[in-house]
């Protein structure tokens, strides 16, 4: 039996299922609320940003240097200030027909995906703890924003985004696992060659200095993409990751070969 799968974008109501890794009354290290301690942490991720933004030339992907141009001059991506979603939304709905949606935490892999399948994308809102800037163990506005963003206003990683949710519908647990897994080594933690240069374009590693500076240092394990392996490759989110997979370029990056059709609304294998 095919589980029950979202066939329209109004069907998004119903993928907000939602996990609880951990309790927020419990631990310390949790993510606030952002209307509260706004400006706290707005002073606080300034600083981190700061660091981020000096990275940026010589560690990340062209795409992501163009669009956060882009940002900076549109949407109010400056240190001292935190962009509206509304704002970048609509920028991100005119580049590449993704849309945010604001999201009350961490999602199912099976309820993300989906949403990727029709250019939505998921976004939290709260911001990281101030206890440790430099880590969030749950998206945050911060990865968010500064990881997932520039990335989703390229054309070729918007498509391959989508690919990976269209891929997802309707699919078993087991199939859920492996796109899931696909989805962070690529998405989250990819790295990718241009110009006989390895660049960052994971959102994981764009979203945090002292793991951007690792995955570009000669400390990790580095192999080549390959759906197949990638896949089934385990992964953790508790410290920085042992290897990273690097595509050999960002513009050839598929998940699986397929392609959606926009004329049909279906996907095609190639
Ligand atoms: N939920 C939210 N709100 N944001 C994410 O970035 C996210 C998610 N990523 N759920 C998903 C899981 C991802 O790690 C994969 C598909 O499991
Ligand atoms: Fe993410």
């Amino acid at each position: 039996k095919v589980p029950w799968f979202p066939r329209k974008v109004q069907d998004m109501d119903k993928c907000h299922y939602l996990i609880t890794k951990y309790d927020p009354s419990l631990d310390h290290g949790h993510p606030v609320s952002l209307t509260s301690l706004a400006d706290m942490h707005c002073f606080m991720e300034a600083g981190h940003a700061i660091w981020l933004y000096s990275l940026y030339p010589t560690h990340a992907c062209t795409q992501y240097l163009d669009a956060f141009q882009q940002l900076k001059k549109y949407c109010g991506y400056q240190e001292n200030n935190i962009p509206q979603l509304q704002d970048v939304s609509s920028f991100l709905k005119e580049r590449t027909g993704f849309q945010l949606r604001p999201a009350a935490g961490l999602l199912s892999a099976r309820d993300f995906l989906a949403s990727l399948a029709f250019r939505v994308f998921q976004s939290t809102q709260y911001i990281r703890h101030f206890s440790s800037p430099m880590h969030s163990p749950e998206p945050d506005c911060c990865h968010e924003l500064l990881g997932h963003v520039p990335m989703l206003a390229d054309k070729e990683f918007a498509q391959f985004s989508q690919d990976i949710g269209l891929a997802s519908l309707g699919s078993s647990e087991a199939e859920i696992e492996k796109l899931a897994t696909v989805y962070w080594f690529t998405v989250e933690f990819g790295l990718c060659k241009q110009n006989g240069t390895i660049k960052a374009y994971g959102t994981g590693l764009l979203s945090s200095y002292g793991e951007l500076m690792y995955a570009l240092s000669n400390e990790p394990e580095y192999k080549p993409f390959d759906p197949e392996v990638t896949a089934v490759h385990p992964y953790q989110d508790q410290a920085f990751q042992p290897v990273y997979f690097i595509v050999e370029s960002l513009e050839d990056a598929k998940p699986f070969p397929l392609h959606y059709n926009p004329f049909t609304s279906s996907v095609e294998v190639m």
